[in-house]
């Protein structure tokens, strides 16, 4: 590896300590530089932004919760995905990411009926609207029968559905028969989220569990060309 490669691999890690602190601003500064040095937004995301927010899981347990901490980290991950990733990725449409959204296909996007957690949803929606698909964000807490209704509303081609706590994880399978319900069979289920990745689609009634972000859009682009 050369040493240019090392020092911005040591920078993505100090990125993921500076999110995982809280430091916003700093964060910022950091990824900026990382973009412009080079180093892929895939890279940045993944090794930064959702490794650190990875590294607070084990303060999130019975024991030990510190919810400021988490929430600061979260803020900082907007953050950086609104002031550095999309305006780069608005900025480099010719790199695959055309910020034009609609052009292929609108998904209708939220977290399952009783989970709050939307941090990884809102990077999904932000990725999928840099790579060209029209987002509808229903938000959190959403109810299987919530985004059959949305979907008919919107003339959905996906549901993305995101999971973080197991409990709720049930509620995924029902939407399925939700949308077979309002006569939209035809539409393909993506779930997502910590609690759902050991999980497979037959299971969960879907057509496609993703591990991240880019795991999906990779999917996304095999239907693409399949069509
Ligand atoms: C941040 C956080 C919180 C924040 C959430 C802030 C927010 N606005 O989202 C707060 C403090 C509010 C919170 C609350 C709770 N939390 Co919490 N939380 C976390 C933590 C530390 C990080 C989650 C996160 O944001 N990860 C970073 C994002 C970027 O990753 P991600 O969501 O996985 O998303 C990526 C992929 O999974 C994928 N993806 C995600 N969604 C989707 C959707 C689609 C369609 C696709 C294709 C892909 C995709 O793409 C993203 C980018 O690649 C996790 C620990 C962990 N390791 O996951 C615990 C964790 C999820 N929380 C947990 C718990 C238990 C709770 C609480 C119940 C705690 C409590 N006792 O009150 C409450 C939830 C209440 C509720 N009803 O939902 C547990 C769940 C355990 C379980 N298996 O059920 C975890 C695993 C912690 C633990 N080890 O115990 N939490």
């Amino acid at each position: 590896m050369g040493t240019e490669q090392m020092a911005r691999d040591q920078f993505v890690r100090q990125l993921a300590v500076l999110v995982a602190n809280g430091q916003a601003r700093e964060a910022v500064e950091l990824a900026e530089k990382l973009l412009n040095s080079g180093y892929d937004v895939q890279s940045v995301v993944e090794n930064g932004l959702t490794k650190a927010l990875e590294s607070l899981d084990v303060k999130c347990n019975n024991d030990q919760f510190n919810l400021l901490e988490i929430l600061l980290a979260g803020r900082a991950v907007m953050e950086v995905m609104d002031q550095v990733i999309c305006p780069h990725l608005d900025k480099h449409g010719e790199h695959g990411w055309e910020a034009c959204p609609g052009r292929k296909g609108t998904v209708v996007l939220g977290t399952i009926l009783g989970d709050i957690h939307d941090l990884g949803k809102n990077i999904v929606a932000i990725l999928l609207r840099m790579a060209g698909y029209k987002v509808v964000d229903l938000g959190k807490d959403v109810a299987p029968a919530v985004f059959a209704a949305e979907a008919l509303r919107h003339d959905a081609d996906f549901v993305g559905v995101s999971n973080l706590i197991t409990s709720t994880m049930h509620h995924i399978k029902e939407i399925r028969p939700a949308l077979e319900e309002a006569g939209l069979s035809h539409v393909t289920i993506l779930a997502g989220g910590a609690a759902v990745r050991q999980a497979n689609a037959k299971e969960l009634n879907v057509d496609f569990v993703a591990d991240n972000v880019f795991e999906m859009l990779g999917y996304l682009q095999i239907l693409a060309m399949e069509e």
